[in-house]
């Protein structure tokens, strides 16, 4: 009776297990959950885009390539995350349940102890064929800050003049890409002079390089690899990015 219990309890537990296959490059997008309210609370971030805020995104992305997968590149732009596993990578059997829960309680505790607040981040699976197409999706992600950055400028800067929430929003309405950046330039911003973090995000890799020791035995100096995190805060574009990404992810 006991064991028939727990076979068919295992069933309904296997049911919705599912493995990414050897090969395919699992790459993981996290985003914060209702960060809309938590980044307005107190009016403690600026708007639209804060330093403070991407860096507390950065330092969750280190916390998150420390955690035991093997994450060969991320990318951060606004309250999300892209994380780009290691084809070869082989922990929790490549379950997609146990990864994404993993990497989103991961970043949910860090990001949570870095505010003294509870945040949440959810987490989707993308399971991508070959680092072309993980280049391909990390353009695509690169495109979308831009698209969100310029709109989030256009919107800030009419709620500067006094307009309502409800009112910017609906002015800007399906308004075109060269008709924000000319909203902007007529009240003085130049779209073109934003930081490139805000509108393409940032990237982090790993790098190698020699560590210089001493061994004590032999008293002679050695140098042995190391590797360490580096934040890439400024993003090529289209094509190249799309190199610059496929160079990051060949091991
Ligand atoms: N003030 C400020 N807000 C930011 C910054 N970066 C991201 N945000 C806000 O984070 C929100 C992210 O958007 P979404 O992920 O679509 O919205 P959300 O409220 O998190 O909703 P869900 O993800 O669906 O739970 C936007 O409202 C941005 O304004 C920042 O640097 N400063
Ligand atoms: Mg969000």
């Amino acid at each position: 009776m006991k064991t028939e219990v727990s076979d068919y309890m295992r069933s309904y537990e296997a049911a919705y297990e599912t493995h990414v296959p050897q090969g395919l490059w699992m790459t993981v997008r996290l985003d914060g959950r209702g960060f809309t309210t938590f980044t307005k609370k107190g009016d403690r971030f600026e708007k639209p885009f804060d330093i403070a805020f991407h860096e507390a995104m950065l330092a969750t992305v280190d916390s998150l390539m420390n955690c035991g997968l093997e994450i060969r590149l991320a990318h951060t732009q606004s309250d999300e995350i892209s994380l780009v596993v290691s084809p070869d990578e082989e922990s929790f059997g490549r379950r997609v349940v146990k990864i994404l829960t993993v990497l989103a309680g991961q970043a949910s505790a860090f990001f949570s102890s870095h505010f003294d607040e509870i945040c949440v981040f959810d987490a989707r699976m993308l399971a991508l064929p070959d680092s072309e197409r993980v280049s391909q999706y990390l353009l695509w992600r690169q495109e979308d800050a831009h698209r969100n950055a310029l709109s989030a400028y256009a919107y800030w800067a009419l709620r500067e003049e006094g307009l309502s929430a409800r009112s910017a929003s609906k002015k800007l309405e399906g308004a075109s890409r060269s008709q924000k950046n000319e909203l902007l330039f007529e009240r003085g911003i130049n779209f073109n002079e934003v930081p490139e973090w805000q509108k393409r995000g940032s990237c982090v890799v790993w790098e190698t390089f020699l560590k210089e020791g001493f061994n004590p035995k032999t008293k002679e100096v050695v140098f042995a690899d190391r590797r360490r995190l580096v934040e890439k805060r400024h993003l090529s574009m289209k094509d190249d990015f799309r190199d610059e990404v496929e160079a990051w992810l060949r091991p």
